[in-house]
């Protein structure tokens, strides 16, 4: 098989594999998947993303799985995928959805998780749970925490480092004891370049995309410090990433939480749906990292272990500095700049991303 070569390398140098009878992860059949899913069943599809459907999957020892296929691939890009896929399937943190597994056959390109039975935040949120109001504010700070966890795994841990690139609600799935589980690490990678992906991408995440990636479309650490930023302000306040304001506007959560934090106003900040029912601090806590991450200026955003050092609260010094920081002093300033883009030429759902990047980019230049 074509994989071979690699497989034994990779396997020698994992060293905490060793020892273990069972292999944290393996390849699967098509076949295998195929009576899984019941043959990718329409009523088994969990969801759609950037890169394929997913499909929920029971394997023949019961255990149920998340099957992710691939929509576009290139023949080109096989051997890079199996490596990739790889590396990913050997990242273990238990704020993280590693890698079950993977299938290469002929055109088909599927990764294999483990099934979240709680679904992703963004289900409860926004989606088919949010009326539940399941996400009380204890389970709200373990989340936060925990997936800043996670990708301080990514980012400091893993070797090679992982940056994430794709951080966003949709992507911190919840386990059966509602435990953060950050899925797709590394995933974005994996898409050729050029390929009609890269745009749905871009407009697809477009709220969390941080100004210099939008632009440049070059990652690093500091693009998912941003993204954990606007993913903690809809963690707080239960709202969505962009909110449309009209058919015209769209305002962006750091740019409508910005001036109520210089104002102090952190309860207006809260989801309505916690009903009061929140540890003042804490959430306080919470948007204040939440908006120093989100910030435009990369080198002014904190690195994902300060920001876990943070949430947690345990440096009574280090928060008081948080507080202090420069962009909760001047309101002006903040509101000088225009907090609602507008979309008002085209009619579409989305703004475009490149017209949102030079916006940001005005911004920028801004003193
Ligand atoms: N292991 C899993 N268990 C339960 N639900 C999952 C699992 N993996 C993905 N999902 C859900 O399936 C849906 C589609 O996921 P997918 O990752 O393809 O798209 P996405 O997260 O919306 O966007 P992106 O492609 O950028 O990751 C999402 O709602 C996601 O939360
Ligand atoms: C990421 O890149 C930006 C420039 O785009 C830079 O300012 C920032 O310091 C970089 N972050 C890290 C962690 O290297
Ligand atoms: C940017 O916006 C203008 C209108 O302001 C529109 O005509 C143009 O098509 C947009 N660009 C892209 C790439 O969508
Ligand atoms: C809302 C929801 O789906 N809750 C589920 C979380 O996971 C546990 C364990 O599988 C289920 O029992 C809950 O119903
Ligand atoms: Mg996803």
């Amino acid at each position: 098989m074509a994989f071979c070569p690699i497989f034994c390398c990779l396997n020698v140098s994992d060293r905490k594999g060793r020892g273990k009878k069972q292999p944290p992860w393996r390849v699967f059949s098509l076949k295998e998947l195929h009576s899984a899913t019941n043959n990718f069943n329409y009523d088994n599809k969990l969801g759609e993303g950037g890169f394929g459907s997913v499909y929920w999957g029971q394997l023949w020892d019961g255990s149920q799985i998340a099957v992710k296929r691939l929509k576009v691939w290139s023949n080109k890009a096989d051997m890079e995928f199996a490596v990739e896929v790889e590396i990913l399937a050997r990242v273990r943190h238990k704020n993280l959805l590693s890698l079950r597994g993977y299938c290469a056959e002929g055109q088909e390109r599927l990764i294999v998780y483990d099934y979240m039975p709680n679904l992703s935040l963004l289900s409860h949120l926004h989606g088919q749970h949010s009326t539940e109001s399941l996400l009380d504010w204890n389970r709200r700070m373990n989340i936060a925490i925990g997936s800043a966890e996670g990708i301080v795994y990514l980012h400091v841990q893993a070797t090679p480092h992982i940056i994430h690139r794709d951080v966003k609600a949709s992507n911190v799935l919840l386990d059966s004891d509602f435990q953060a589980r950050v899925a797709d690490f590394g995933f974005a990678k994996l898409i050729p370049d050029g390929a009609t992906h890269v745009t749905t991408r871009v407009k697809g995440t477009l709220g969390y995309l941080a100004p210099e990636y939008a632009m440049l479309g070059k990652a690093n650490e500091s693009c998912d410090v941003y993204s954990f930023g606007i993913l903690l302000l809809e963690l707080a306040s239960g709202k969505k990433p962009l909110e449309k304001l009209s058919s015209s506007v769209k305002r962006a959560i750091n740019d409508w939480a910005l001036p109520l934090a210089c104002e102090k106003k952190f309860s207006e900040l809260a989801d309505p749906r916690l009903n009061g029912d929140y540890v003042e601090e804490e959430l306080k806590r919470v948007i204040l990292v939440a908006l120093i991450c989100a910030q435009n200026q990369p080198e002014k955003r904190p690195t994902m272990v300060e920001v876990v050092e943070l949430l947690k609260g345990e440096s009574k010094e280090k928060v008081l500095q948080l507080e202090n920081n420069e962009l909760f002093k001047n309101p002006l300033a903040v509101g000088n700049t225009n907090d609602e883009i507008s979309a008002a030429e085209g009619s579409s759902d989305f703004i475009s991303a490149e017209n949102e990047s030079k916006h940001e980019m005005e911004e920028n230049a801004e003193p």
